[in-house]
């Protein structure tokens, strides 16, 4: 019944701790900055604006969207497909509540969003539902064939008008990129680590060290 709806969040997720949080977003728009200054950035420039000469302010561009977090299933207060089942997965309810350190592995830029990549652990992935990269597949045809987890990000901005689940979409679509072989265009070593650039605004930053992130399994309700 409708009751029994109700108590089923938004969506379950990692919330990254407030320390880490201020962390994350100091380093996400250091690499934003950079990024606006790179010769190779600007060349690209019209991926972002659509014209020339129109110059871009990435830390402008992007909108902050409240709490950091890693989603690990957005179930729509039960009314997404999977959704009760996640709920009775025994390791929901035992992780309920209790942190983990997540491992931001990446930052990347599309002229869409900007996120984190995360590498999820063994025991993390127990909280990973088995479908969240075939359910991408309308929007990312190969994300079926992605390994489990590949999805989980953690969303750092959007332009506007973008919704947020765009963020793991576009890592998806990164990745898959990766997987077909295509390695995409070294740009230059920054002090955080490799800048590769995919083509149509896509960015990818790996991080040469991992930021550990610690975060509390915990759900979200509007
Ligand atoms: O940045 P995110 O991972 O993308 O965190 C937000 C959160 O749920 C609340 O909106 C994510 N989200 C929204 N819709 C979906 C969806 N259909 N599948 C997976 N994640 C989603 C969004």
């Amino acid at each position: 019944g409708p009751l029994e709806e109700m108590s089923i969040p938004l969506y379950f997720g990692w919330f990254l701790l407030s320390s880490v949080q201020d962390k994350v977003r100091c380093t996400s728009m250091d690499f934003l900055k950079t990024l606006d200054t790179l010769e190779a950035f600007k060349k690209h420039m019209t991926d972002f604006t659509g014209k020339a000469e129109k110059e871009v302010d990435l830390e402008q561009y992007f909108q902050g969207k409240g709490t950091l977090h890693c989603t690990t299933k957005f179930c729509n207060y039960g009314k997404a497909e999977g959704a009760k089942e996640y709920v009775q997965n025994p390791a929901v309810q035992d992780f309920y509540g209790s942190t983990f350190e997540l491992s931001l592995s990446a930052l990347f830029v599309t002229p869409r969003t900007v996120g984190a990549r995360v590498s999820l652990t063994e025991e993390q992935l127990k909280l990973w539902p088995a479908d969240a990269e075939k359910e991408a597949e309308s929007a990312v045809p190969a994300a079926a064939s992605l390994p489990l987890g590949s999805r989980a990000h953690v969303t750092l901005g959007c332009a506007e008008g973008v919704e947020p689940v765009q963020t793991g979409l576009d890592l998806l679509q990164i990745l898959a990129l990766q997987q077909e072989g295509q390695q995409g265009e070294l740009v230059e070593e920054m002090e955080l680590g490799p800048l590769t650039y995919y083509g149509e605004g896509r960015w990818l930053l790996s991080l040469r060290e991992p930021i550990c992130a610690p975060a509390c399994f915990s759900s979200f309700y509007k």
